[in-house]
């Protein structure tokens, strides 16, 4: 039994779909600070600062996996970064202790690039880069890692975790990131309206086709346990370009789409990130290898957000 938590989050409400296919419906519990209005699947409201509440669902269920989505990411982290700080690693440590005390089998912690700062290569970052982080949610993301890898060390709890970069995706919304541009233009391009983008037109950041990210999840957690060498976390590659770059792409598909910079505070945040990671430790211990490159996931996007934008229109007709 599986449960995880932020189902309702970018990535949960990607993956808890993909676990439920591959594992079954009642096997996938989903829980997230708010409920849902589909109320058939098995779903808790649970805030992952909360252990009791956190004990007492896993207890109820018998969990035996937990993955741990839930977390204030990078942009709105830095509105009220002690509070992120905060929240990030009270979820985390919950998620941890239940774990270690529930003798819960596999955990899944996501990390992300955001680990990543000033001391570390902008191009093709090493994983075992130094981790300076610069926002709030980075700082707590390495913490993260550290707690993940001194579990694992000291009670034998296997946790396992991966440095996502910005998942692009059209079936969910990203909720407060850096990297987030990388979806919203192309609701903007498949809107026929202009794009104000919030970085600089030639910041380049590592990105992931959504589909390539929960398949790495659900391969990292099924990989055998003497292959994961790596207890802290893995890098996680898909794809790197930048916001010009992307621009260009989507404009073979709608060349009427315009695009305006007007970089904020996130061009900061993303100017510290790098701008590719080398995940070579992943492709070694467990086989990674992306499969979208940039053409395929520029028509899959859009292909897809039309069907959508389509259908939503024939609804409200
Ligand atoms: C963020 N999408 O922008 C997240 C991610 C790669 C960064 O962790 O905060």
């Amino acid at each position: 039994i599986i449960l995880v938590t932020g189902a309702n989050g970018q990535l949960g409400s990607v993956l808890i779909p993909a676990l439920r296919n591959r594992y079954g419906t009642d096997n996938v519990i989903a829980s997230d600070l708010r409920g849902r209005t589909d109320q058939e699947e098995r779903f808790e409201v649970l805030d992952a600062t909360d252990e009791d509440r956190m004990t007492e669902i896993v207890r109820r269920y018998g969990v035996t996996q937990i993955y741990h989505l839930a977390a204030i990411l990078s942009a709105n982290g830095e509105k009220n970064p002690v509070r992120t700080w905060d929240v990030n690693m009270q979820a985390f440590l919950n998620v941890l202790e239940v774990s270690r005390k529930e003798r819960i089998e596999k955990v899944f912690y996501p990390s992300s690039i955001a680990v990543f700062g000033e001391s570390a290569p902008l191009e093709n970052t090493p994983n075992d880069a130094f981790l300076d982080p610069l926002t709030s949610y980075g700082i707590s993301k390495a913490a993260g890692e550290n707690w993940a890898k001194y579990y694992f060390v000291k009670y034998g709890l296997d946790v396992r975790s991966v440095r996502y970069p910005g998942v692009i995706g059209y079936q969910s919304d990203p909720g407060g990131g850096t990297t987030d541009y990388a979806v919203e233009i192309f609701h903007y391009a498949v809107r026929e309206q202009p794009f104000s983008c919030f970085l600089n037109p030639d910041e380049k950041l590592p990105m992931i086709f959504m589909d390539d990210a929960i398949r790495a999840t659900i391969e990292l957690m099924e990989a055998p346990k003497e292959s994961i060498t790596n207890r802290s976390s893995y890098n996680l590659a898909g794809l790197s370009f930048s916001p010009a770059e992307l621009t260009a792409a989507i404009q073979k598909h709608c060349p009427d789409f315009r695009v305006s910079y007007t970089p904020d505070d996130r061009q900061n945040i993303a100017a510290k990130w790098p701008n590719s990671i080398d995940d070579s430790a992943a492709r070694t211990d467990w086989g990674w290898e992306p499969e979208y490159k940039m053409e395929e996931l520029v028509e899959t996007m859009l292909t897809n957000l039309r069907k959508k934008y389509e259908h939503e229109k024939t609804r409200l007709n």
